[in-house]
């Protein structure tokens, strides 16, 4: 049986984790994540891709593919997280699992961060466990 092919998308800035902010994100740097969870995935029979960007648009269009090919996905919709309702609409359009990674704690940060407009589309939210937070999402998708 071929491996189940698993989307993990991340919005903007996240490119830049481990050059700076470490105290909040950590010191992993982006490349090592992408590392980190292809392997994860292959472990867990996944078909893991790990994608970044910083443009709205390409979001929503990977999302969609997400939902027409049915794909589940790992979503750090980072700072859109807050007020995006155009991504929070791709998000509603959801086929498969999409479970909602942040790095930090949301709820213990500025004010600003502590709803998500994202959050009511997805199957579930994890938050506050670093980037160990993206391997729970992909164990939990591997045994659904
Ligand atoms: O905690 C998370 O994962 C966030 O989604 C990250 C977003 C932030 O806007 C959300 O409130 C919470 C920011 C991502 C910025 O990532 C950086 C990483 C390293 C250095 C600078 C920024």
């Amino acid at each position: 049986m071929s491996a189940t092919k698993v989307l993990v998308l991340n919005g903007p800035n996240l490119g830049r984790l481990g050059k700076r902010e470490p105290k909040t994100y950590g010191s992993t740097t982006y490349a090592d994540l992408v590392d980190r969870l292809v392997k994860t995935g292959a472990d867990l029979g996944l078909d893991v891709q790990v994608r970044q960007t910083d443009a709205e648009a390409e979001m929503i269009s990977w999302l969609h593919e997400a939902a027409d090919g049915r794909l589940p996905v790992v979503l750090n919709p980072a700072a859109w997280s807050h007020y995006s309702i155009a991504i929070a609409d791709a998000v509603a359009q959801r086929t498969a699992d999409l479970i909602e990674v942040h790095i930090s704690n949301i709820h213990t940060r500025e004010e600003f961060r502590h709803h998500s407009v994202i959050s009511a589309y997805a199957t579930g939210v994890i938050a506050g466990l670093g980037i160990e937070g993206y391997e729970l999402a992909l164990r939990r998708i591997a045994g659904s």
